[in-house]
């Protein structure tokens, strides 16, 4: 081929990309809808599930067309999804990073792009906040202080050493970090607690089960398990019950999240406490997106509320549980 024919070529495909950008932003998604391009972690626990569920069925009756990706806990694939995004002029980008940094380029880049970008779930933690609007989600670092203090009060008067092995989430994500250093900020205040073995069980069940295995033979005295997320501890639990040991009882268990089968879980008496984290951000999502995609004031930090739970509670809350 001629370098003439070449660059005519290329020209052509640029004119092509350019129409296409064109025709969808003019059209806002063709019928002048709000279309969000969103992208999710992936699919890996109870709680990722009924969040891809909340925003897809806000989406559905807040009139947004949404383009969903899943990243399969992959940062590139979320830096591939959000490019994706940018190219075909969303007029927001939502997402859920998977990990807390590594975000600059990409995010400039849909700055540059004047994109608004919408933080879910998770943070980043750059030090530039004007890669994004706004952060909608829940407060990891009191989530893992709740653990620690439920802990705290469940041990008070006894002098006993207390080993305890932390199953932590996804490396480098804002809740693995979060819930891991606010359950070490209550808990370093006195001496009887110590974490004995701590690693990653990457959120799910799987591993849980595999990394629990593990402590379980390299650990001779377990006296609580802190999960930092259900399926986690619901895949420890098994492997807990396959050494011959009671969950609950002989190791007590601490869980984040809350999701029906940890509530189930816990009305048998093998959680002892679930601190929770609410997935079902979806409403709250697209009014957000609505206000910044009109280029509206909207608060730059909007947390979720939630709460703790103990074994007396579960079976009454339990049929409430809608995830
Ligand atoms: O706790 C865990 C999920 O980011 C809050 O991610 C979310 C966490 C949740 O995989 O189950």
């Amino acid at each position: 081929m001629t370098k003439r024919v070449v660059s005519t070529l290329a020209a052509g495909l640029l004119a092509a990309s350019f129409l296409t950008a064109c025709s969808t932003d003019s059209t806002g998604g063709g019928d002048g809808r709000l279309v969000m391009g969103f992208a999710q972690v992936g699919a890996e626990s109870g709680w990722r599930t009924a969040n891809t569920k909340s925003v897809q069925d806000a989406a559905k009756s807040a009139g947004v067309t949404l383009k969903f990706s899943d990243a399969q806990q992959k940062q590139e694939n979320q830096i591939k999804a959000i490019r994706s995004f940018i190219q075909q002029r969303v007029d927001v980008i939502a997402f859920s990073p998977v990990v807390e940094s590594g975000w600059d380029t990409v995010l400039k880049e849909a700055k540059n792009a004047k994109i608004p970008v919408v933080l879910t779930d998770r943070a980043i933690d750059s030090k530039d906040t004007s890669l994004y609007r706004t952060f909608l989600g829940s407060d990891f670092v009191e989530e893992g202080k709740k653990a620690g203090e439920w802990l705290v009060g469940e041990y008070k008067g006894k002098n006993e050493p207390v080993n305890i092995v932390e199953l932590q989430g996804t490396t480098g994500s804002a809740p693995a970090n979060d819930r891991r250093s606010g359950f070490a900020d209550v808990i370093k205040g006195d001496p009887k607690f110590k974490v004995v073995a701590s690693q990653t069980g990457d959120f799910t069940r799987a591993k849980g089960k595999e990394v629990m295995q593990a402590f379980l033979k390299s650990q001779p005295d377990i006296d609580v398990l802190y999960a930092h997320n259900d399926d986690m501890a619901l895949g420890a639990i098994q492997a807990i019950e396959e050494a011959g040991k009671k969950p609950g009882t002989d190791i007590k268990v601490i869980s984040v999240d809350g999701i029906k089968d940890a509530f189930q879980a816990m009305a048998d008496g093998k959680i002892n406490v679930l601190v929770e984290c609410n997935p079902l951000l979806g409403d709250q999502l697209m009014e957000l997106a609505k206000k910044v995609a009109k280029g509206e004031t909207v608060p730059t930090r909007v947390k979720v509320t939630e709460g703790v739970f103990t074994q007396d509670q579960a079976a009454a809350a339990l049929p409430s549980r809608s995830y």
